[in-house]
């Protein structure tokens, strides 16, 4: 294969940023995935330009002029970012591939701005594009491996891109590590939940452990795992055979139903420092936070009960909750909430409004069928920016209200200094200060106030809620132009709008269908470097 010069760009956010918090945690948010892909291609003998975009670069400057291919990695809230940065880098003459959440969503849509849509990634994927490497317009092509890959560059293989990232946040220095893909559980809403678990090799997580000990006095490791400690005695075992007890920091997103006493006691003696359990509903999904049945206020209770546990042994815990669910109505669920916050007073509350990302869960087909899916532009996708799915119990204002109020309390003054004084540690103190008064909450807070006040006032934004127009309002497009700053005019003609209901169409006529390489294996195989010959 022809020696490549490649760049790969991480968007870590979807625009320029100023903020002070974005500048102290966005590299921490980096994706494993870029790496890995930057680590596969470096081992191939190609050339590797590597840039995470905190939202303090220049990306016309920072990506070689002169190169032949570009990854990007992007969430959906990146999409327009990442159409944009495409049609630059095409202009100049490459061809580009996009990966990420972005890509196993919309890759109908993505296909329009990228020559390679990729959904699960595994190298021989990559060795294929990097094969072809052929423009593919005006329709790119959807690539795909069967499922998610079995093994993955450790952190030692992945360091060479790991350090220049990290050098870009100036005091905490988070790892990003993988222990395992998929999840066993089957949360309706979850782009995971019909993804089968894979645990990944023990070996190379021993051999990472030992490595960042020889980089940090005292390493931060945060594990990306959809639900870390599936495996959980195997996890253990690793990190006891690889390291001293308590020698690392160690954050990690894991199920309550993981989080039994005994299981909180290792964790404790292993260094894990912050833990996010996501809570989702008072009133579904009761396995995933082990309360059975259980719903309304007796799991409020048991969840708060459960949480003060673990806040007895894991300094920082968030808990994650979905708001606007088909389960919820009327005030109830938000009230209970806030009885949850008082009842277990140093959680950090993090909310998400629901939200159907594409083909992400096959529950979103059922809220396409319903044609209760709004086309926000992607821009606006990250949980909070806008909720694309209609409630089914709830009127738009009245919802909003519910929003704001809940908001309110959770960031309110009492209710940050009983967060303060229920977490014990200088550290989560002060974070949780912080998160509350930067824009996760202050700032949604404002801007939830915003459209809650336009719904009532700006005509063509609530028709547009309503779905009695799909013409993009006024306060979303300007948003849009003023996020993306200079990249606004790379924008193609047409991404700021998408079909809400492609997975729907696409279900009965597939316009993309993804090839999955497991169908092109009548060709030579990847370890002889000759990949297969893919459609022009
Ligand atoms: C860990 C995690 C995080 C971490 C780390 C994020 C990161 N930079 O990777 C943190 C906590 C920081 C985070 C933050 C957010 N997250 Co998050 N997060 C996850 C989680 C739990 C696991 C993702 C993961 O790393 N899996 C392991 C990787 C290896 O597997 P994978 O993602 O399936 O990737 C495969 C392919 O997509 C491909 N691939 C992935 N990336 C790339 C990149 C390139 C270049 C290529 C070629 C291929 C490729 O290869 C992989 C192997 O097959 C998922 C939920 C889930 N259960 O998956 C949500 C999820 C990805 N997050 C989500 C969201 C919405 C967010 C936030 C917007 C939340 C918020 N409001 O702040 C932010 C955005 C952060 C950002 N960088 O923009 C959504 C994304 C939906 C979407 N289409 O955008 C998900 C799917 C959860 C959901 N709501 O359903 N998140
Ligand atoms: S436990 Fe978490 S990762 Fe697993 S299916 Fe449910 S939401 Fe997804």
């Amino acid at each position: 294969m022809p020696k490549r010069r490649i760049a790969i760009i991480d968007l870590v956010t979807k625009g320029p940023c100023r903020s002070f918090y974005g500048r102290v945690m966005n590299a921490n948010f980096a994706s494993v995935m870029p790496q890995v892909v930057g680590a596969w291609c470096e081992a191939d003998g190609h050339e590797v330009s590597f840039l995470c975009y905190t939202g303090f670069e220049d990306i016309p400057s920072e990506v070689p002029a002169d190169v032949e291919l570009v990854f990007v990695g992007a969430f959906t809230q990146a999409a327009q970012l990442a159409y944009a940065i495409s049609n630059l880098c095409r202009s100049r003459g490459a061809v580009t591939v996009l990966g990420g959440p972005h890509a196993r969503c919309y890759p109908e849509d993505a296909a329009k701005y990228f020559d390679y849509v990729l959904g699960f990634t595994d190298r021989g994927v990559v060795q294929t594009v990097l094969a072809d490497c052929g423009p593919h317009r005006p329709v790119g092509l959807h690539l795909t491996a069967d499922g998610q890959p079995s093994e993955l560059p450790g952190v030692r293989e992945r360091w060479r891109f790991i350090e220049p990232t990290l050098a870009k946040a100036p005091w905490i220095k988070i790892v990003p590590m993988l222990g395992s893909l998929g999840c066993p559980y089957t949360c309706s809403f979850c782009i995971d939940s019909v993804v089968p678990f894979r645990p990944l090799d023990m070996d190379v997580i021993r051999d990472d452990l030992r490595f960042l000990r020889t980089k940090f006095r005292r390493p931060k490791v945060g594990w990306h795992d959809p639900n870390f400690g599936v495996r959980f005695d195997d996890c253990m075992n690793a990190i006891e055979a690889a390291v001293p007890p308590d020698s690392v920091d160690f954050i990690a997103e894991s199920s309550l139903s993981l989080l039994a006493e005994p299981h909180l006691r290792r964790l404790q003696q292993n260094g894990f420092k912050a833990i996010l359990p996501g809570i989702e509903s008072w009133y579904d999904l009761g396995n995933k936070s082990k309360t059975g049945r259980k719903q309304g206020i007796d799991k409020v209770e048991q969840v708060a009960d459960h949480v003060n546990l673990i806040q007895r042994y894991i300094p920082y815990v968030q808990t994650n909750f979905v708001l606007g669910l088909d389960v919820d109505e009327g005030s109830e669920p938000f009230e209970l909430t806030k009885r949850f916050l008082d009842l277990a007073p140093g959680a950090f509350p993090a909310y998400s409004l629901l939200s159907a990302f594409g083909r992400a869960a096959p529950l979103n087909l059922d809220y396409q069928r319903e044609g209760r899916v709004r086309p926000f532009p992607f821009h606006f996708l990250n949980n909070n920016h806008a909720m694309n799915v209609v409630p089914a119990n709830y009127a738009w204002p009245r919802f909003y209200d519910e929003v704001i109020g809940l908001t309110r309390y959770s960031f309110s003054w009492p209710v940050i200094g009983r967060r303060f004084r229920a977490t014990k540690t200088t550290i989560p103190r002060w974070m949780n200060v912080i998160r509350a008064v930067s824009s996760e909450g202050f700032g949604r807070l404002r801007y939830y106030t915003e459209i809650r006040r336009r719904l009532d006032t700006d005509r063509a934004l609530r028709r547009y809620y309503e779905g009695e127009t799909t013409e993009l309002p006024e306060f979303f497009a300007e948003r849009v132009q003023r996020d993306l700053g200079p990249l606004w005019s790379w924008l193609p003609a047409g991404a700021l709008e998408h079909d809400p209901n492609a997975y729907l169409k696409a279900e009965a006529h597939p316009v993309v269908a993804p090839i999955r390489l497991s169908q092109l294996s009548a060709s030579p195989s990847h370890d002889e470097q000759s990949s297969p010959v893919l459609p022009h």
